[in-house]
């Protein structure tokens, strides 16, 4: 059936190539989006899913704690952020992170706390260091994903120290891997409406690559839906995908949907339907070959959607969340948090086999007190 559909397409003979494992370029990449045939590029993505994940659905219990909204670069697509001393503005002490991190933890035992923030313009080194080791020792089993490569570039330079240091600094420390934010779309144009204050795209690319060096992971992510056009969104899958080459280190690419609510951006115009998210997630999943996984952030697609999106080339719906600020404050209607159950039984409904990961994606077992182990 899948044969059929893919060979009837007017795509069918990109999506062949993909399905025989050739490269696709950036003309093919357009040509994709350009396809109304979703059926097709989503049964290619699908096989290309099976063939490295099988029918596994990776989730992860997790937390994520936002541990300030003030923020220098105040990009227009973010109704997250604040400048000091505005309305809603605040800055967590170690102290009140930690008193985050402790909710929860005895009820769900997460593995991992993810945590990300805006670029406070005064905070010193100091701070950076002394909440991942405090995190850490708290939490000695619990993986720290933490720092956007944005915000590595940042305490490099209130510190004067160079990224290296930073990021040797913050591995001792206690920091386990990177999230994969700030990447939004590399290209400069784009840059230059959604996030002119932002570091350029190779400067994200550059801190990732030192930081794969090192061996520390990460995930990337490209922010899709507003200015950008379909070549920029497939140049910007590229390059992941040239730096994945080199270093192997990303280890998820996470398409984040595009939230106007709140936001100086706003409404655009043509925004994205339900066929689109599909596509790109689809797309994703043909261009970039050797990111291994493709995750759903359910937060930012709804819970449906994320769902869809399982046989459309994602195999990861990330986790349990507990708190989200970012897209929240942009509009979203999901839910702040979902309960183990309730991930697993959204991961079933779509007959595949939910798989409890970490965060560089070892399988967890639980015993029965819901103490993990990792495999
Ligand atoms: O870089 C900001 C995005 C990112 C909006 O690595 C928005 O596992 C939509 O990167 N509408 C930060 N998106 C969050 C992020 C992330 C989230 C979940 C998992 C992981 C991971 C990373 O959020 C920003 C930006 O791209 N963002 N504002 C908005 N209005
Ligand atoms: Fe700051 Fe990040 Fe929001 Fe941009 S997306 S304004 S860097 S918090």
């Amino acid at each position: 059936m899948t044969e059929e559909i893919i060979d009837c397409s007017d795509v069918s003979d990109i999506l062949r190539r993909a399905l025989d494992g050739d490269r696709l370029d950036v003309d093919d990449g357009v040509r994709l989006f350009e396809s109304d045939d979703l059926h097709a590029i989503g049964a290619a993505a699908n096989e290309i899913r099976r063939k490295i994940n099988g029918n596994r659905t990776y989730y992860i219990v997790n937390r994520h704690i936002n541990y300030t909204d003030i923020c220098k670069n105040r990009c227009t697509f973010c109704a997250y952020s604040r400048s000091e001393g505005e309305n809603g503005a605040y800055m967590m002490s170690v102290q009140e992170a930690l008193d985050r991190a402790e909710q929860y933890y005895d009820q769900i035992r997460f593995t991992e706390l993810h945590v990300v923030g805006g670029l406070h313009p005064t905070m010193p080194f100091s701070y950076y260091i002394d909440l991942i080791r405090t995190l850490k020792s708290r939490f000695p089993s619990v993986h720290i994903q933490a720092f956007t490569a944005v915000e590595i570039a940042h305490i490099a330079d209130i510190s004067g120290l160079s990224v290296r240091d930073v990021l040797a600094s913050l591995k001792d420390a206690g920091l386990g891997s990177l999230p994969g934010g700030g990447a939004e779309v590399f290209s400069p144009r784009v840059r230059e409406v959604v996030c002119p204050e932002k570091m350029s795209g190779e400067k994200w690319l550059s801190v990732m690559r030192k930081a794969h060096n090192m061996g520390i992971k990460s995930n990337s992510t490209m922010l899709y839906g507003h200015v950008e056009t379909y070549s920029e969104r497939v140049e910007h899958m590229i390059a992941l995908r040239d730096l994945q080459d080199e270093t192997g280190g990303f280890m998820t690419f996470i398409p984040l949907k595009y939230h106007p609510g709140n936001t100086r951006l706003g409404e655009i115009s043509a925004s994205m339907s339900a066929q689109d998210d599909l596509k790109l997630y689809a797309i994703s999943r043909l261009m970039i070959d050797n990111i291994p996984h493709i995750k759903v952030f359910w937060i930012m697609l709804g819970l449906k959607l994320a769902q869809v999106a399982l046989s459309y080339g994602a195999d990861d719906i990330d986790g349990t969340v507990i708190e989200e600020k970012i897209t929240h404050r942009a509009g979203a209607t999901t839910p702040q948090a979902l309960t183990v159950s309730q991930l697993v039984t959204i991961i079933e409904e779509t007959g595949t086999i939910p798989t409890e990961r970490d965060t560089i994606y070892n399988e967890v077992t639980r015993d029965e007190a819901g103490l993990p182990a990792i495999s």
